[in-house]
């Protein structure tokens, strides 16, 4: 029986159609830059949010009817479940999902009948994978829920939590080589601290290392050649997670070897909770070479809390895709909607409205970005910016012509600088509202 039998296939309908149940920007073939949208953009259905989303908060349960589910989480509720999911994703036209080992099926009493759940599981998940073409953009396992995990997992003061989570990461990756997923993510979870005076975070960060050590070693035994991610997140659920940021995710992976392993997944919500733009995170995983993924979501500024809202803000999903196509779009990445319907929108219709509202602004943001790209003057203003640089003395200094020395001699005979030019900030900004409005 359909779990959604009002909703038919949501087609594109151009951007004068008034009907919810449709595109108005998304139009997974048309071509922009060349490529078709839907490769630019790699949607995902993230399903610990949108299976597994309960509506409830600190101050009371869940609110979400989901008449597919069972009383108990038994494997055949959750095998129920997966079928629900892909006849959703199907609908919607989504080409990826991404899921944690436990959002899929319900843990056991011991590591084995968890296992054995597991694999019963994603036997379903494999079937509707074959019969629908949604592909695993990527999978990863939950090393933060179980209270065993309460003082973290890899970074925990206790060896048999670490010890738990490798054997949980070893299935979850030969999991996600079963279902030919196309990465793998880490996200920390509870490795981060509350207080140094009970933490050894020297241990703690050796530790980290040494887990994502034995997680690419065993990837290379069983053959798993997706891409690992790092999802930097700066606090919550601790207050010091490790992860911070793109610029400290970077120097963890360099600082312990493990560089030529990992990109990132940048979530626009850590980077507001880090204290960046989301492009900001983007720029500099891009120039550093570790650019992988958006977890695509937003937060809100008067809220303190990852609240993982859908993206609706033409200027947010502009940024984002000006940041891919500047550094040459997805490879195994995408655009992962890692966001959840709010608390009163409770109805299973919410899911297909949050979903065409997210995709719809990020094909406009595309749009926008190719438009942007296309027209070219806001790069030949920035370029103008550095003209200094582009011959004279700039040229050399680039080309490791100077050295102090040389550089006072210069200016002491040439007196003061040239005079500076205007940042233009609100010109910059002028130009970018031509391509919005
Ligand atoms: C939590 C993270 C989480 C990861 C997957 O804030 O965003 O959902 O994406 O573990
Ligand atoms: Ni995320
Ligand atoms: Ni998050």
């Amino acid at each position: 029986m359909a779990a959604f039998p009002q909703v038919s296939k949501i087609a594109y309908e151009g951007p004068k159609s008034k009907n919810p149940l449709a595109f108005r920007h998304y139009n997974p073939d048309e071509l922009v830059e060349g490529k078709p949208m839907k490769d630019h953009l790699r949607f995902s259905v993230a399903y610990w949010h949108t299976m597994r989303g309960t509506g409830s908060d600190p101050f009371g349960p869940g609110t979400m009817l989901r008449p597919w589910e069972g009383p108990q989480d038994t494997v055949e509720n959750a095998c129920n479940r997966v079928r629900v999911a892909f006849e959703f994703m199907e609908k919607l036209g989504t080409p990826f999902f991404c899921f944690h080992d436990r959002d899929i099926a319900p843990e056991g009493k011991t590591l084995a009948e968890t296992n054995k759940n597991l694999d019963a599981v994603v036997k379903v998940v494999k079937e509707e994978m074959q019969r629908t073409g949604i592909r695993l953009l990527w999978g990863t396992a939950n090393l933060f829920s179980n209270p065993r995990y309460v003082h973290g997992a890899a970074t925990s003061p206790n060896a048999d939590a670490f010890a738990f989570a490798a054997a949980q990461v070893k299935k979850a990756l030969e999991v996600t080589k079963e279902l030919g997923g196309a990465g793998y993510v880490f996200w920390g979870g509870r490795e981060g601290y509350q207080t140094l005076w009970n933490t050894d975070m020297k241990r703690e960060l050796e530790h980290l290392a040494r887990f994502m050590h034995l997680a690419v070693d065993y990837a290379q035994k069983i053959g798993f050649d997706g891409q690992f991610y790092i999802e930097p997140k700066p606090k919550e659920p601790t207050k010091h997670q490790y992860d911070f940021d793109a610029a400290n995710c970077i120097n963890f992976l360099r600082a312990y070897g493990l560089a030529a392993h990992f990109k990132l997944n940048i979530e626009t919500n850590h980077a507001t909770l880090a204290g960046h733009d989301v492009e900001h995170e983007l720029e500099y995983a891009g120039h550093q070479g570790f650019l992988g993924s958006v977890d695509a979501n937003t937060g809100d500024l008067l809220l303190g809390w990852d609240t993982d809202q859908f993206p609706t803000n033409v200027y947010l999903t502009t940024k984002i895709m000006l940041a891919f196509l500047k550094y040459g779009g997805f490879t195994t990445g995408g655009v992962n909607f890692d966001a959840k319907v709010r608390r009163e929108s409770f109805e299973p219709a919410d899911l297909f409205y949050a979903h065409i509202g997210g995709m719809d602004t990020f094909a406009m943001g595309l749009k926008i970005a190719a438009a942007i790209r296309a027209d070219g003057e806001l790069d030949r203003m920035l370029r103008q910016r550095y003209a200094s640089w582009d011959s004279g003395l700039g040229a050399e200094i680039e080309a490791g012509k100077h050295d102090f020395e040389s550089l006072e001699r210069y200016m002491l005979q040439k007196g003061d600088i040239e005079p500076n030019a205007s940042g233009r900030q609100e010109l910059f900004e002028n130009v970018v509202n031509r391509f919005i409005f």
